[in-house]
């Protein structure tokens, strides 16, 4: 018995697991991106989720313009319009609420070549224009958003722990932006110019798999798009974000094309 409980401590923290050990200041890591809450897409009109032609969600993004999704170039690299659904206005997937619409065409940053080397940006182009409100992307007038300790708001149907289940619902946190210097000493990758990173330091709060290509919003702008870190809300392992700002004018340039 005690042995068997040793074991269970012992695979849960390898796993990455919430434990009672994991509670700091008052917030308790719970289940739900990683250390969120069910949020409603009324309020999100803007998030939009990937799917394949099975319907089986894979990555968020963002309406950025009628017929214009921002999300992850690791999202949309080796992908094609045929197999790539956006669905939007579903805050359940397990519903039919929203509506699933076609892709005519997928632009991936020309330098992307993985998510830890940068530019991990991409612009899916609708069929269809959506009714729904798109969310502006940060400009040249938002470089205070990215000041450390600005609150980021992430948004996605990921996994609720590193080891756990994509969810079902939409889910929401909130996660302060960091230094620069700060995510520089905790990753080599780490390159300002092109990513931001986002969390506590005692971790329990972050996107993890499934979230990457949805948004990091701050001051109602998208600062930023989910795109890699070690595991899921560890200890000094935040989140990393493409830097929005830094690849503005390309993806507006892809708006209006
Ligand atoms: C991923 O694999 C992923 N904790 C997304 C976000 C983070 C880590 C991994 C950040 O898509």
């Amino acid at each position: 018995m005690r042995l068997a409980a040793l074991l269970m401590t012992m695979l849960m923290a390898l796993a990455g697991t919430a434990t009672a050990d994991d509670t700091a200041v008052g917030r308790v890591v719970d289940d739900r991106v990683v250390g969120g809450e069910r949020v409603s897409i009324a309020e999100h009109p803007w998030v939009v989720y990937l799917a394949d032609s099975g319907g089986y969600q894979f990555c968020g993004g963002t309406l950025v313009a009628p017929t214009k999704v921002v999300t992850a170039a690791h999202c949309a690299a080796g992908r094609t319009p045929r197999n790539t659904r956006v669905v939007v206005g579903r805050e359940d997937k397990n519903s039919d609420q929203g509506r699933v619409v076609r892709v005519t065409d997928i632009w991936v940053h020309s330098d992307y070549l993985t998510a830890d080397q940068g530019a991990d940006v991409a612009v899916l182009t609708l069929r269809d224009a959506m009714a729904e409100r798109p969310l502006p992307l940060a400009g040249p007038q938002d470089e205070s958003l990215y000041a450390p300790g600005t609150p980021g708001r992430v948004l996605g149907w990921g996994r609720t722990s590193e080891q756990g289940a994509v969810s079902r619902y939409l889910l929401g946190a909130t996660v302060p932006v960091m230094a620069d210097a700060d995510c520089a000493d905790v990753y080599l990758q780490y390159d300002p110019a092109e990513m931001t990173c986002a969390g506590y330091p005692e971790g329990g709060v972050d996107t993890c798999q499934g979230d990457s290509g949805g948004p990091l919003v701050a001051g109602g702008k998208l600062i930023g798009i989910t795109s890699w870190g070690e595991g899921c809300a560890r200890r000094n392992r935040p989140g990393i974000y493409t830097r929005v700002l830094a690849y503005a004018d390309a993806i507006e340039a892809q708006l209006v094309a």
